[in-house]
């Protein structure tokens, strides 16, 4: 395996571990992470020996805290829809990795976070966790396919008010909204039954597997509405809110919104 600047990769017998290290910034997503996920994905999945994936985040206290709002700030228009471009292809490959993928959600998965685990095939997360899509606090909206994967998983009135609230779930009600498949105290549990899960899911036949993911992903989301994600995401980055909100999350302030 290739050694990645933001990644580490374990293999525990036909299981990889695909870790976001960057604890320091609670493993928050910025170009590099995502150019490491894209290249390492492609690795993995050539890769014959290795059946199904784990994607968590390093330490125990984030999954992924968001974007990196510190390179967040700095987009206009037009590197908003590209960086979204790439951003959502790297979801999408998640999304449609032809070997089983389980998200291990390990304390804060915000924002893009969020988002990287809902484009996992499966959640599990540890007690502490917890979940949202906090962006319209920063005059964002979701970028990485999250206004169409919450939808369609815990439904739209229940994603319309996660998003346009961008409050914290805890793993209680993420358990009760089928946003996360099972709880577990601790990491190294989590990890444990993560494995146990997935070495039963792998006995399964390997081509039935992927064809499953298939068919399942058949049903959502629809290109249309990711691509119109994008463009309104580009849009909102050339707003005064979207400069207000992301400063303000610099500055250790509350951002003053005006519409515009
Ligand atoms: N980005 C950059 N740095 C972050 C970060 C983030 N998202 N989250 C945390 N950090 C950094 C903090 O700045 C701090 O760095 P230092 O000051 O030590 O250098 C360090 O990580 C530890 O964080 P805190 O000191 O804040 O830790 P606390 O325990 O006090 O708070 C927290 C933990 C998770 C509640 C807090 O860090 C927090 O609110 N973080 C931001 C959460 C957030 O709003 N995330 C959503 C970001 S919006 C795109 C598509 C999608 C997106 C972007 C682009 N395209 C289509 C282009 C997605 C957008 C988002 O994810």
């Amino acid at each position: 395996m290739t050694t990645y600047e933001t990644l580490l990769i374990e293999i525990d017998s036909n299981v990889a571990t695909l870790t976001i290290n960057r604890p320091d910034k609670l493993n928050a997503l910025n170009a590099q992470v995502i150019k490491d996920l894209s290249q390492a994905l492609v690795e993995i999945e050539a890769n014959k020996d290795i059946k199904a994936l784990i994607i968590t985040g390093a330490g125990e206290k984030a999954f992924v805290a968001g974007a990196d709002i510190k390179e967040l700030s700095t987009l206009n228009t037009q590197s908003g829809v590209e960086l979204s471009k790439i951003g959502q292809s790297v979801f999408d490959q998640i999304e449609n990795f032809s070997k089983p993928v389980i998200g291990l959600i390990n304390g804060y998965a915000l924002g893009g976070g969020s988002e990287l685990a809902l484009s996992c095939h499966m959640r599990i997360a540890t007690e502490n966790a917890i979940m949202g899509l906090p962006e319209v606090s920063l005059g964002l909206i979701p970028g990485y396919g999250g206004t169409q994967r919450m939808a369609a998983l815990v439904g739209k009135g229940r994603a319309m008010e996660y998003i346009l609230s961008g409050r914290q779930i805890k793993m209680d009600e993420a358990h009760k909204s089928g946003l996360v498949n099972h709880v577990y105290e601790t990491k190294a549990y989590a990890l444990e039954k993560s494995h146990k899960l997935l070495n039963k899911i792998v006995a399964n036949g390997t081509l039935a597997l992927s064809y499953a993911i298939k068919a399942v992903n058949a049903s959502a989301p629809n290109k249309h509405g990711l691509e119109e994600e994008a463009r309104l995401f580009g849009a909102l980055c050339a707003t005064n809110d979207f400069k207000e909100g992301t400063s303000a999350f610099l500055e250790k302030r509350k951002p003053e919104f005006t519409g515009t």
